[in-house]
This record gives C-alpha cells, structure tokens and sequence, in this order.
C-alpha cells in the first residue's frame, strides 16, 4: 500500500527512526480496551515482535494519571495506541524518566505538543479525519507496514479496528481494505449484504468482519475487569474458539441483563433534562464491567428517545478502583459518557453546534477531570462528586457557542 500523504509518510517514518534510535532493552506498548485497541495492540506487539524488538503490552481504558505513574517507573520507549492525542500534557507531566514516547493514535488532537520526547503521529495533523478516515489500528498497521511491508498480512486486525468508524470504508480505512483484498487477506462476504467482508485470521480460517469486531469490542471493554482484552488477544492470535465464544456469549448476556435494569430505572425516575442536553446515571448498576459499557447504553437509549429531540446526551457511571494490570488506584471517579441525538448530530457535523469532544475536555478539566473524544462521541473521568459542575459547565460553553 503506498501512502499518497507527504506528511504522514513523514511521520511515520520519523516514528521507526525513533523507535530504533531510542531502544534499549524493551518497548512498553499501552493500547485501548476497545475492538479498535486491542486491534493496535496486536499490531504493535507482533510487528515489533517480527523486528526483533523486546515488549511489554498493557491494555488501559483511560490513561489514569495513577496508571502513567506506575507504568513510567519503567524505562524504555514508549508506543501508545488508540488513544494519547489529547493527553500529552498529562504525558509529559507523569514522563520522569524522560522515556521516549511515540502516539500512534486517530482521536482529536486539542493542541500539538513542544515536548521533544513525545512524536504524535495522528493523521488529523495531515488533512484526514480521525472520525471517518483511519482508526488507531489503522494508524499502528501503516507504522507496522513502514517497520517492514511484510507485515500486510496484519491488515484483516487494522481493518477490525477500522470498523468502529461510521458508515462505508472511505479514504485511508478504504486504501487499506483495497490493499488486503489484492493480496488476499480480506474478501467480500458473498453470504451478506454488499459492502460486507470477511478477514483471513493467522489460524488460517476465514470470519465475518463484523462479527470479529463486535467479539473483540465486547471482550475487551465489558470484560475489561475479566481481563478480557488479553482473550481479544488471543482472538487474533488463535481464531474463534469455542472457550471464546463461550465467554464472549456470557459477557453479551450480563451486558443486556444490565441495560435492561438500566432502561427500566429510567422508565420509573425517568432522566434529567438540561439546557440542550439530557443526562442519566447510571451509579452501580453496570459494575465489573469496562467503563465503555455507559456510551454503548447510550447509543441503545438514543434509538428510544423521541425522533424531534435536538440534544446532546450524557450518561454516568461510577468507577471501579481496580485497573487490571496495575492494581489498585485510590480514586472515587465516575465515567461520563456522550453521545447526540440524530437531528443535533447532523447539528454538529455541519458545525452548527459545539463538537462533543470540545465539550467534554473543556468541562472535564473545569472540575479536575479530563476528557477526549470524537465530534460525536466523547467520554470524561470526572470526580464523583462533581457531576453537577460537569453538567453546568457544559451547557454554559453550549450557551455561549449559541450566543456567539
Ligand atoms: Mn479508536
């Protein structure tokens, strides 16, 4: 696959200089929990694997300041994928060592870094959108690819984290699925609609791209706290197996238990209404579960809510104290979660109304937290005990963008 963009080209081949300037003994790879971070991860881990580099992969939801500072203590360089964009202050803050860092990474970047430890390659500082072009295993496949072009047979996982960007493949995600079925690594699902593919695993069978998407989503965020990011893993390394669908069988069912519970305590308290947005919390009712399990709530309840209704949405739940991997961290935070309705999304894509992704890092840090996102679709770790600030916060920034 060759990459038309001079600037991204560029970046990516500054990020193998880096990586091989830079390398001691190991690279700690941190991923994303998603299907689209487990997809980087697996990337990361095997091309660097294949170039003779020594790993240490750790899977975080949200890069927690408790976290960084435990994982800092080590030194090395430093790959992040699927998520980092917005967080370089907070990089730099925790990077005592002064480790190398490489982002590798598709979500909204708010200010470009002067931290010459930190190379932020995100193909938004190039001209493509992070929402609808690339995903952040996308962007770990063209690293992998410029580590060395053998490496195309990892196409079918970058497409799996491709597949978490809306509507048809277009742009960079479309250049990579073109390439894979060239060489044979992807084809079309003859079985399903138009538009449907199917991906060659390393176990040599064929599957259902969705359906891998939607596994390994599910293994790694709702089974978060069940280490279920190492069995995404293990999905791609191995393939479908039945103890895997078993699991992945077990999650699906609590997951629906729960928004269940959920959509019935709104149906008895119902929600809150607010200026331009309404919001929920969802206190204790999807504990043990990965904290992406509030924004696929919410785009379950958004398809119930009344078609005419202009608003952003937000959904809250509390935090576990637990990150697997790193062990206890001593905070009482809760997870907030956004989404909008249909008519105020074509709202913000025509930037008629504030981007959701501005929204939650500006609110988020107005109380202590901090937040990221897509224009449509954002999260925040946020106290616990700060909703209220959160909320206000963000409809006054709604209020001034209306009255600008
Ligand atoms: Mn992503």
């Amino acid at each position: 696959m060759k990459i038309q963009n001079e600037m991204l080209k560029a970046l990516l081949r500054e990020a193998v200089i880096t990586v091989r300037e830079n390398y001691r003994d190991r690279i700690v790879v941190i991923y994303h929990n998603d299907a689209d971070g487990i997809s980087s991860g697996y990337i990361l881990k095997t091309a660097l694997m294949r170039a003779g580099f020594q790993t240490e992969i750790f899977c975080l939801e949200k890069l927690y300041p408790e976290a960084l500072k435990v994982l800092f203590q080590k030194k090395g360089v430093f790959i992040i994928g699927d998520l980092g964009s917005a967080f370089t202050k907070l990089l730099s803050h925790n990077n005592f060592h002064h480790n190398q860092i490489i982002i590798l990474d598709h979500h909204q970047v708010l200010h470009e870094t002067s931290d010459e430890k930190i190379l932020l390659v995100n193909p938004e500082k190039c001209g493509y959108s992070g929402s609808t072009d690339i995903s952040g295993a996308g962007v770990c496949y063209l690293f992998a690819l410029e580590l060395d072009p053998d490496n195309y047979d990892l196409c079918p996982i970058a497409m799996v984290g491709n597949s978490e960007l809306p509507g048809t493949f277009q742009s960079l995600s479309r250049e990579i699925l073109n390439s894979g079925i060239m060489s044979g690594v992807i084809r079309d699902d003859e079985t399903s609609d138009e538009g449907s593919y199917e991906i060659l695993l390393p176990d040599k069978e064929w599957y259902s791209l969705p359906e891998i998407f939607k596994v390994s989503d599910t293994l790694g965020t709702i089974g978060y706290y069940q280490e279920g990011f190492n069995s995404g893993i293990e999905l791609f390394e191995f393939g479908y197996t039945e103890a895997l669908r078993c699991f992945y069988r077990k999650l699906d069912s609590e997951k629906n238990e729960c928004f269940q519970r959920a959509l019935a305590c709104i149906e008895k308290n119902g929600y809150k209404n607010g200026a331009d947005l309404i919001w929920f919390d969802a206190k204790d009712i999807f504990a043990g579960m990965g904290n992406k399990v509030i924004g696929l709530f919410l785009s379950e309840w958004k398809k119930m809510l009344p078609e005419n209704l202009c608003v952003y949405i937000l959904g809250m739940m509390n935090l576990e104290k637990e990150i697997p991997g790193i062990g206890v961290i001593a905070h009482e935070n809760k997870k907030v979660s956004g989404r909008l309705s249909e008519r105020m999304q074509k709202m913000v894509l025509a930037d008629r109304m504030l981007p959701l992704s501005e929204i939650f890092a500006k609110a988020a840090a107005s109380v202590g937290g901090f937040g990221d996102g897509h224009k449509v679709a954002s999260s925040a770790v946020i106290p616990r005990n700060k909703i209220l600030g959160f909320v206000r916060f963000s409809e006054k920034m709604i209020k001034d963008f209306e009255e600008r």
